[in-house]
């Protein structure tokens, strides 16, 4: 009996690949599997893909004739050169039509680079982002898909059907054109930092702070978890904290030093190069370069000073105001990403849909939270939404929590513990609410030491220079110094 034509093709049978197939093969479509080291294919075809109808091929050249027209191949592979070497091999065995996706995480520039390259050459790319990880791949991932619009209706139903679902409604839609797909994970990823190392930050509250034990910090989460911080992340640190092994709880025994692959410095530095303010994801960064130095930090630990004190006062008060802490600078953290989107959508003329981005963050990922459905709603409710601070649901949130982000930092300030994202989402909503900030003295200074000119009130656009000391010149800069 001959094989029937395949809908797709996935190249890459690691972990992501694997179970990607698995699912496409679950929601009825027929997938032709490949791999770099071919003898992955054979061992996948005879185990994990027993009893499918998942076909496999051992030469690329084999895999696309397997394939339905318009031919889709999707590539989930080590992000970076082994990508370009696959397209480098694909492009001369497809036509005009075709479709090449990726669904590694690759960086944004480089899938506006391909997708740009492609389609010179008749090939449509698209650039998706994938998150869920191994447990996403095979029941639902969310999907973030962007490049060539022409691609989108092709794998639509693939991609909504293997999704994720939230309220009934698919976690993956067309994000945008070129690198669109990928900086939306790439900040995806970047909140995923901020949320964790605001949860880092209370839990060492509660450890070091108001000396809780694991069993005490768990139900704490429980708790939290039953309200509006109600998420993934929440969910998963309420079991943490409570699971044990034969020596103990084991969270307790786990070195205090914080890896990373990338995605949140990229998030960082898409925000210092677009000038956008996303200062709790920086910080939730730096946070993890800090971790990293345990050895000084040990040596530093006997001999830097400082408060080492358990809190006095009523520890369940605090608790409540902890719990409203972290759910006012989640808000903050989410404003920032989502401003960071709308700059992005503006340099590169993508038309972002921002409810859209929030529902395919809704569930499948690792910062599905009940909290997505209100920012969905808030964008639904106006597209155009210039801060989600300002959404009526999110403005009354921080009216309702804000002396409560008050009270800890100030808290964790006395008491020694460091809350670097929760203080700088702090700082960042003083700042903004702040209609006159202290910028006239930086335009001022900068004017007196470099005359780089500054503007006055009322008449902006027009840029003056004053000889401050007397005996400077009248001439003023036009080089950028500080
Ligand atoms: P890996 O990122 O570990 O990549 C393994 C695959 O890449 C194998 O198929 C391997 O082929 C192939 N490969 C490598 Br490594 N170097 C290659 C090269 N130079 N040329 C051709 N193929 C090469 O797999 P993964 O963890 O399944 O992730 C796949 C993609 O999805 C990555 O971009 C990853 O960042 C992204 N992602 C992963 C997760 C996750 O939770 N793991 C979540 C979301 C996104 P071989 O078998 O011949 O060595």
């Amino acid at each position: 009996m001959t094989e029937p034509l395949a809908d797709i093709a996935l190249i890459g049978l690691a972990v992501m690949g694997q179970n990607l197939i698995l699912n496409m093969n679950d929601h009825g479509f027929v997938v032709c599997a490949f791999n770099r080291t071919t003898d992955k294919v054979k061992s996948f075809l005879a185990n994990e893909a027993k009893g499918t109808k998942v076909i496999g091929a051992f030469s690329l050249e084999e895999m696309v004739s397997k394939l339905k027209k318009p031919r889709r191949v999707m590539l989930l592979v080590k992000a970076g050169s082994a990508v370009d070497d696959f397209i480098a091999k694909l492009v001369p065995l497809l036509s005009e039509g075709d479709i090449i996706i990726d669904g590694g995480n690759s960086e944004y520039q480089d899938t506006q680079r391909r997708s740009e390259e492609l389609e010179k050459k008749g090939i449509l790319f698209v650039g998706s982002g994938v998150s869920g990880g191994e447990d996403g791949a095979r029941h639902g991932p969310s999907l973030m898909p962007g490049g060539n619009s022409k691609a989108w209706p092709h794998i639509k139903p693939i991609f909504q059907s293997i999704c994720a679902k939230a309220d009934g409604e698919p976690c993956c839609d067309w994000v945008g054109e070129n690198g669109a797909g990928h900086f939306v994970k790439m900040v995806h990823n970047g909140i995923e930092y901020g949320d964790m190392q605001l949860i880092c930050e209370a839990y060492h509250i509660m450890r070091d702070g108001l000396a809780l034990k694991p069993e005490e910090m768990s139900k704490t989460f429980e708790e939290w978890n039953r309200g509006e911080l109600d998420s993934f992340l929440i969910e998963i640190t309420r079991d943490i904290l409570k699971y044990r092994d034969a020596k103990g709880h084991l969270l307790e025994r786990i070195r205090d030093t914080a890896g990373q692959k990338g995605t949140g410095k990229w998030t960082a530095i898409s925000a210092l190069d677009y000038g956008v303010p996303v200062t709790l994801i920086g910080e939730s960064v730096f946070a993890r370069c800090l971790s990293a130095l345990k050895t000084e930090r040990v040596e530093a630990s006997s001999v830097l000073t400082g408060p080492n004190d358990i809190y006095k006062g009523d520890k369940k008060v605090f608790l409540e105001h902890l719990g409203k802490a972290l759910y006012a600078s989640k808000i903050i953290s989410y404003a920032q990403g989502f401003m960071l989107l709308r700059e992005a959508a503006k340099i590169h003329g993508w038309n972002l849909n921002y409810g859209g981005i929030a529902l395919m963050w809704r569930g499948g990922c690792i910062i599905r939270s009940a909290f997505l459905g209100n920012i969905k709603q808030a964008f639904d409710k106006n597209p155009k939404l210039m801060n989600l601070l300002l959404d009526d649901f999110f403005a009354k949130a921080m009216k309702e929590c804000q002396e409560s982000v008050r009270v800890v930092v100030s808290s964790a300030v006395t008491l020694g513990i460091p809350t670097p994202a929760m203080s700088t989402a702090l700082a960042f909503y003083d700042g903004y609410r702040t209609a006159r900030l202290p910028a006239n003295l930086l335009q001022a200074q900068r004017d007196y030491f470099g005359a780089h000119t500054y503007e006055l009130l009322g008449e902006e656009g027009k840029f003056v220079h004053t000889n401050w000391t007397g005996h400077g010149g009248n001439v003023s800069a036009s080089t950028y110094d500080a």
